[in-house]
């Protein structure tokens, strides 16, 4: 007689996306001892097994996905650029606007402006759209405050988020969004302040787990963004970068280079470059709102990608200026229509490949015993579902480390 398996949760008639092997699994069980996945199986598994649940929950063949993973956003800033989207549609380009002083520039303005509290009421506002899509980890990026008592405000804003939300932040530090008004005429010297100045002062506050760069004619070039790799190395934080989104500028091969976790956008990334990821381990992260928003035309060169198996990440990009979303299931949606990323595809890259961008696949990402109980739960026919409905949210459950914490089953 076999011990019996002593659980908190169990779910039983169940269908699975692991984002494992086998990646689904259709009349299942699942079971959550304290904070983690104690035990998966199929019904018949379960039936040979003497089990003692505390809770015992009826799915009746919904669905139970990894909690999903947004591994690019910009979620904390304050005010919004609504008049610039009209400028746009009455057909002025992004690259434009920047260079009118509008753009990044704008929501710094507004972000320096905002207190601590307003800033983390509006960003909190937000983040629980997140939440009751199934989200349980997300990444935030600094980058609109430029400056060490801004930038230290918007990640104590992040901070706070993770304290209060039964989500996971991942903290990104990305000083080289803009150059600030006060270094208008000196883009190196901005750079050398953030290596020397603001990154030692958010490192010394554990306010950052990696860095990134946006590298870009309106942004950073590639000697700049290669001063800001240089720190993060020494400081020994994972890099991430911006490449390649409104122009080729070879980031994605520095990046690779610097083995980077993530490079981000990617429209103009040239297909030649897409091997030295492969060597790298570097995830290519997709981000459909910001290529929608902006009407871009050029597709990211996806079929390199798949050819030579790149784990593809999606999210959401959340922003004000390029992708003012909510929505990381729309984004599936999108990254399959727009991108002909498959169904499939779409979940994985906001499951174990988001995983993947952010170092975290050890932990999170799928579902595994041992793994952190992350879930989300989905009152659908079939999980690809959340890639084909548009603006729709069937996330029934959410499970944050083992508690639940959002529940609409009945
Ligand atoms: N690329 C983007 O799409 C966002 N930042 C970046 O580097 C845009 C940010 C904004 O326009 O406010
Ligand atoms: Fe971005």
């Amino acid at each position: 007689m076999s011990e019996t398996q002593q659980w908190d949760i169990l779910y039983k008639n169940a269908n699975l996306f692991t984002a494992h092997s086998p990646i689904i699994l259709q009349n299942a069980a699942l079971a959550v001892q304290g904070e983690k996945i104690a035990w998966i199986g199929s019904a018949n598994q379960l039936h040979n097994l003497t089990y003692q649940a505390d809770r015992e929950i009826d799915l009746f063949g919904a669905w139970i996905a990894p909690g999903l993973i947004d591994c690019h956003t910009h979620l904390v800033y304050a005010g919004n650029r609504a008049a610039e989207f009209a400028q746009r549609l009455a057909g002025k380009s992004y690259q434009e606007i920047a260079a009118a002083g509008g753009g990044i520039a704008s929501t710094v303005k507004a972000t320096r402006a905002a207190s601590e509290e307003e800033l983390f009421y509006q960003s909190a506002k937000r983040l629980q759209c997140w939440l009751d899509q199934g989200v349980t980890t997300v990444e935030i990026k600094s980058g609109y405050g430029l400056d060490v008592a801004n930038e230290l405000k918007l990640l104590k804003v992040a901070q706070q988020l993770a304290e209060q939300f039964p989500v996971t932040i991942q903290k990104t530090f990305l000083g080289a969004h803009a150059l600030p008004l006060e270094f208008k005429h000196s883009a190196d010297d901005y750079i050398e302040y953030l290596c020397d100045i603001v990154m030692p002062k958010l490192i010394a506050s554990n306010l950052i787990d990696a860095v990134d760069v946006f590298c870009e004619k309106i942004g950073f070039n590639l000697l700049q963004t290669e001063k800001i790799f240089r720190a993060a190395q020494q400081f020994n934080l994972p890099i991430k970068c911006h490449a390649e989104q409104l122009s080729d500028q070879k980031a994605a091969v520095l990046a690779a280079r610097y083995h980077a976790l993530s490079v981000d956008h990617l429209e103009y990334l040239d297909p030649q470059d897409v091997p030295l990821l492969k060597k790298a381990k570097t995830v290519a992260v997709l981000l459909p709102g910001a290529f929608y928003f902006l009407g871009e035309t050029k597709l990211p060169p996806i079929a390199a990608l798949n050819a030579n198996t790149i784990p593809l990440a999606i999210a959401t990009d959340a922003n004000p200026g390029t992708s003012p979303t909510t929505s990381l299931l729309l984004m599936l949606n999108m990254a399959c229509t727009f991108f002909r990323l498959t169904p499939e595809q779409a979940l994985l890259g906001v499951t174990i490949n988001a995983a993947k961008a952010l170092g975290l696949a050890k932990t999170v990402g799928s579902l595994e015993v041992g793994k952190h109980a992350d879930l989300s739960v989905w009152d659908v026919d079939h999980i690809e579902e959340l890639a084909y409905r548009i603006g729709d949210n069937p996330c029934i459950q959410v499970v944050k480390h083992g508690k639940i914490v959002l529940d609409k089953l009945f």
